[in-house]
């Protein structure tokens, strides 16, 4: 019991290790399995069907940087819809901006919600927001009713596998294409360049946005806790261009702290290496 380790496998040849201190929760929802674990360096973390999610540590790179890239490039966004992000991250930095006026979240499983509420309190924490609606639906289901409606949509799955999968499809994208308004932007994360099937995962989502949307880039993060610490977001629009669109003195005005994201790392996450802007044009 004293050498008790959580793993996830990035290969069959690679696989990351956190020393746990405690299992804090487990069980089987109607989708996934879920769990949360303690550790020493990471804190609490939770992981779905046996991936990791997020850890106390560094899920403020994550959520930081999937919320706040849109809302620099338009600090007017007032409508939002928010997929999957069950965990309440993405809700948390959404609610920190008073000009939002609402924000529709999709989870499908209920379960996730629940148990972060319990066990994950620091993103748990703003669920409770009036500007907040709850849905517990399949995402593409809720899309494919919407039009012309959203400034935002933040899409906050999974990895394509089990009950993620459908986020990365045409048919979704092209729903959220429809579920914007003119100034509107898409914001997905984007899985990584390193290994093999995160790259193919990559290459399928910039090739099925980029053939929907007239504008679309790719973004990136240091995330200690995902394969190779190195992961990329997607920024899609009708219009608005993620650097040269910038509000970065309106953003500033704001005041919001942020660890992460700032103004002049913004515009350097939309440089990205060499090979991943080749594997992206490949597509
Ligand atoms: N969203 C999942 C990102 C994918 C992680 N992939 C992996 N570990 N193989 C996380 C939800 C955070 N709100």
């Amino acid at each position: 019991m004293d050498d008790l380790w959580y793993s996830e496998y990035y290969t069959p040849d690679v696989r990351f290790s956190i020393k746990l201190t405690r299992q804090l929760h487990y069980e089987k929802s109607d989708y996934q399995a879920i769990s949360v674990f303690d550790s020493a360096e990471f804190g609490r973390f939770l992981t779905l069907d046996g991936i990791m999610m997020l850890t106390e540590r560094d899920e403020f790179i994550y959520h930081e940087m999937i919320t706040h890239p849109a809302m620099a490039v338009n600090p007017h966004i007032k409508n939002v819809l928010v997929i999957g992000a069950g965990d309440g991250g993405v809700v948390r930095e959404l609610t920190r901006y008073k000009s939002i006026e609402h924000i529709d979240m999709v989870e499908i499983d209920e379960r996730v919600v629940a148990v972060c509420k319990e066990y994950m309190p620091k993103t748990a924490c703003k669920f409770d927001d009036p500007r907040v609606s709850l849905h517990f639906r399949d995402g593409l289901k809720f899309v494919r009713c919407t039009q012309n409606k959203y400034d935002l949509i933040i899409v906050d799955s999974t990895d394509p596998s089990g009950p993620g999968e459908v986020l990365f499809t045409k048919e979704f994208y092209g729903n959220c294409y429809k579920a914007l308004n003119d100034n509107g932007i898409l914001i997905n994360q984007h899985e990584s360049s390193f290994y093999k099937e995160d790259a193919k995962a990559m290459q399928y989502a910039h090739k099925r946005i980029s053939g929907l949307f007239p504008q679309s880039f790719v973004y990136q993060a240091h995330i200690p806790t995902y394969p190779s610490g190195y992961w990329l977001f997607g920024f899609a629009s009708k219009k608005l261009h993620p650097v040269n669109d910038l509000s970065a003195e309106e953003w500033k005005t704001l005041g919001l702290s942020t660890h992460y994201y700032n103004i002049n790392l913004h515009k350097g996450a939309f440089a990205l290496p060499t090979y991943v802007e080749e594997m992206l044009n490949d597509e």
